[in-house]
Formats: structure tokens, C-alpha cells, sequence
């Protein structure tokens, strides 16, 4: 991540760790929603009746195979003529959302294939030259905003369709001229998103690892400048630009370049400690790696309720989001299974919000039991893997300002016994405090118990 510290950087960070409303408000998320919708939301993983593994269905027009790859961009690049979703009606997307608890929404209003789902003036590939003529970007932010759930402008800088895009640093002249072209083309694009859609509150950028980009970094930070000033609170994450050693995400010093750590993109950071204090938030498919629509899952496994739950809890105990990915297909239309995993986390997320959204990390060693989450008085406990000895054991420091004194069940307000042991493990001056789960209690899902915490009398 960093090189030796106090190495010479001239575009690093543009801001610091921010304690403004729109950063305290990203911490408090706690769940959010990804979508993917564009032309490869139209085939699927399928092409020419043929459904070829191993890559993400929205990298469609990337794969190789039997029907000569050269003539797929031909054809892919004009799905804009076909693509209609006449039934689509964000709302419902909206409200679905809301079910879930999602509280902002990460939409893509242009991936990799470079078709823009906003009517763009600076592109002549956009819905405004496809026979749906709508715009996707507007209804997203309109109809999002309008739930209370905030948005964000996924962008891909990477562009299949623009003929200045290039992967390495131009080396002639053409090139350099095209790629300038580019550049220009990329600051336009987002300065009209952000002109176009005022309510949206962050960026969230993606394809940003060629060496073209990588090299571009004193026209990144002067971009990054201009959008910052156009608009005052703007969120923008780590995975925009780099600094002159090519370091990405962090500079070479370790410094964050960006709002929020943007990197976590189905890895989750394994404790708190190595995350530094910086906020962060990991994005998440249902099934092994698919973003785009997919027509067959085939045999791949698809992540459950439980696991996302398990997920959430997890990243919410290191103070993070979790934003969970949805692949509509071609018309809009939300997958069934997709859409009971909505109404499930939502129902689990609805019982269980006072352990979620306005907590975060809390300074109590992990337990193999569940995740800790907590604000000032109260410590909640999810368990996950609950124990057969009846009780749930929590280590805490020896601070008789602020011990457990009460413990119940979150959901269900249900009592529950709370003792103090004289088991020590170590010679520390630890205090082991148990929490007694009734026998008669029945879950099939993870809980959450809740702990007051008080001073000892
Ligand atoms: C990118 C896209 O290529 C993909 O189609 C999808 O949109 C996803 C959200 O983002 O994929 C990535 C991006 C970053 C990493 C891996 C895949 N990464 O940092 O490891």
C-alpha cells in the first residue's frame, strides 16, 4: 500500500478525514443497494445462444469465444437500438429498496460498453439515441431521492465505445490527440452529471486501472479539484485517481485518496485494525461475481438472506457500509430471487435497525459468537453461531464507568439474565460477562441482543 513514508507527492490527497454532514450521514448508511442496468442487462450471459463462463455477464462484449469476438462489439454496440424497457418504473425499484433498508443506491449511469443512461450531450451514444429516449440517471436520482434514500453516481472511466479511449500511454501523436479527446470527454460527462442531477451525493468510479488513466494523474487531481468546487459535500471514493508513482487508492505515503476507501469490491477487510480508522464501505454481488443481469445462474451459488445479514453485521462491526448489487434484466424487471433477498434482509434489517444504522466499531474484543456493534451506552451483540453452553460470553475491560446493565433481546424487547462471572483467562483486569439465551427462545436467523451499559453499583 505505501512506499517508505515522507515520499515526495505532489497530487495526493485533496482532503482530509471530513467530519461534515454528508460524511457523518455516509456513516450512518449502513446498507445500500448496487445496481446494474445497461445493454448487457439485454442479453444476459448469453450471446448467440451460447452462454460462456468465467467472466461477469456486464463484460459481455469483452468475452471471447466461438463467435469470433472481433464481430461481438459490432453487434453489441448497437443493443442501444433495441433497448426499451417500456414496463420499467423506477419507483418500484424505490420502494423496493426502502423495504430492504437500503439508505443510498449506487447506480450505473455508464459501465465499461460506454452507453450512457442519462441523455448526454457530449455522446451520441445515450438513451436520447435509443427507442426508449428516457432518462434512466433522472429517474433513479427522482425517484430514490423522493424514499429518502440517497444516490450515487457509479462511472466507469474505462470506455469500450469512445475512439480515444486507450489502455497504455499514447505514444504518438494521433494518440496523444485521442486521448486528449477523451479526458475532455470524461470532465464533460461528469460535470453534467453533476450539473444535471443536483440531489446526487457522491461518486462512485470504476475502471480506472489502465495505464493511460494512471498516467493522466496531474489531469485527475485538477478534475478532482473542479468537481469538489461544483459541488461543495460531494463523496468521492478512493478508486478515481492515483498519484505520480501510479499508488491508487492510497498515495505513497498511505494517505487515502479520496472520501472513503473504495477498494472493497467482494473483499471484506478481515478485522478493524488494519482499516485505519478510514471509512469505507464494500460492495457485494449475490452470486460469485456476476454485476449484470444474468439469464442462468446455472449451478453457481447465490448468497442467502442469512449470508448477506451475516455480511452486513459484519462490515457494520468495523464500521462500515455493506451495498448489496441487483442485476435487473432487460426490462427492469428485478429477479425473483433477488427480490425475495430484498423483502428477507429488509424484514431482518427493519427488527433489528437500532444495531445497524447509527453504530458502528466498538472497542470489545470480537467474539466467535456474532458481531459487536455499538454507540456510546449500548453494545449490541448479533449472534451469529449460537453457543450450546445457553450463554453468550463478552470480554470487557475492567471500567466500572460503563459495564452491562441489562440485556435483551432487540427484536423482541424480551429480558434476559445478565451475570457477571469470575472466570479470568488472563492476568488482565478483564471482566467476562455472560448473557443467558432462554432455552424456550427459538431463532432461525441470526439475533440481536442488546446490552445497556452503565456504571457498576
Ligand atoms: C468492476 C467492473 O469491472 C465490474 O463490471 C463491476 O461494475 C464492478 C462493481 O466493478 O469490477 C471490479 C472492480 C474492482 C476490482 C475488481 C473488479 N477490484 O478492485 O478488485
Amino acid at each position: 500500500r505505501s512506499a517508505a513514508p515522507s515520499a515526495e507527492v505532489r497530487f495526493g490527497p485533496l482532503v482530509g478525514h471530513r467530519e461534515d454532514d454528508a460524511m457523518r450521514r455516509f456513516r450512518r448508511y449502513g446498507l445500500g443497494q448496487f445496481i446494474h442496468f445497461g445493454l448487457y442487462s439485454i442479453p444476459g450471459n448469453e450471446w448467440h445462444g451460447e452462454r460462456p463462463a468465467s467472466l461477469a455477464p456486464e463484460w459481455i462484449r469483452a468475452w471471447s469465444g466461438p463467435n469470433a469476438p472481433e464481430n461481438w462489439p459490432d453487434t453489441y454496440d448497437r443493443l442501444n437500438e433495441v433497448f426499451d424497457p417500456k414496463a420499467l418504473d423506477v419507483r418500484e425499484w424505490a420502494r423496493q429498496a426502502k423495504r430492504m433498508g437500503a439508505r443510498y443506491v449506487i447506480f450505473t449511469t455508464k459501465h465499461h460498453d460506454g452507453f450512457a443512461l442519462w441523455p448526454s450531450v457530449h455522446s451520441d451514444y445515450t438513451v436520447a439515441q435509443s427507442p426508449c429516449g428516457r432518462d434512466f440517471v433522472g429517474e433513479v436520482v427522482d425517484a430514490y431521492t423522493a424514499e429518502g434514500i440517497d444516490v450515487f453516481l457509479y462511472f466507469s472511466v474505462l470506455d469500450w465505445h469512445h475512439p480515444g479511449y486507450t489502455t497504455t500511454v499514447p505514444v504518438d501523436e494521433v494518440g496523444r490527440a485521442g486521448w486528449q479527446d477523451f479526458l475532455e470527454y470524461t470532465r464533460a460527462q461528469l460535470l453534467e452529471l453533476l450539473d444535471r442531477y443536483p440531489a446526487a451525493r457522491g461518486l462512485w468510479f470504476d475502471g480506472t486501472w489502465d495505464a493511460s488513466w494512471v498516467a493522466s494523474h496531474e489531469f485527475t487531481y485538477r478534475l478532482e479539484q473542479e468537481l469538489r468546487e461544483r459541488r461543495p459535500g460531494l463523496i468521492i471514493g478512493s478508486r478515481f485517481r492515483n498519484d505520480e508513482h501510479g499508488a491508487r487508492h492510497f498515495d505513497s505515503n498511505g494517505r487515502l485518496l479520496g472520501d472513503y476507501e473504495q477498494g472493497r469490491e467482494r473483499k471484506l477487510p478481515s478485522d478493524h485494525a488494519m482499516l485505519d480508522g478510514h471509512d469505507w464501505d464494500g460492495v457485494m454481488t449475490i452470486g460469485p461475481n456476476a454485476w449484470g443481469f444474468m439469464r442462468d445462474t446455472g449451478d453457481e451459488y447465490q448468497k442467502t438472506a442469512d449470508d448477506l445479514i451475516d455480511l452486513l453485521m459484519r462490515c457494520r462491526s468495523m464500521g462500515g457500509n455493506l451495498v448489496v448489487n441487483f442485476g435487473p434484466d432487460g426490462e427492469g424487471r428485478m429477479s425473483a430471487y433477488e427480490g425475495d433477498i430484498a423483502e428477507q434482509l429488509g424484514g431482518w434489517v427493519r427488527a433489528n435497525a437500532d444495531a445497524i444504522y447509527d453504530c458502528g466499531h466498538v472497542d470489545i474484543d470480537p467474539t466467535g459468537v456474532g458481531w459487536l456493534t455499538g454507540d456510546r451506552d449500548r453494545v449490541f451483540l448479533t449472534v451469529i453461531n449460537r453457543p450450546v453452553t445457553g450463554v453468550a460470553r463478552l470480554r470487557l475491560p475492567a471500567d466500572a464507568s460503563r459495564v452491562p446493565v441489562t440485556a435483551r433481546l432487540l427484536a423482541s424487547g424480551r429480558e434476559l439474565e445478565l451475570r457477571r462471572t469470575d472466570i479470568g483467562f488472563d492476568l488482565d483486569d478483564a471482566i467476562y460477562y455472560d448473557v443467558v439465551i432462554p432455552r424456550d427462545f427459538t431463532a432461525d436467523r441470526a439475533f440481536v441482543i442488546e446490552l445497556t451499559l452503565g456504571a457498576a453499583f
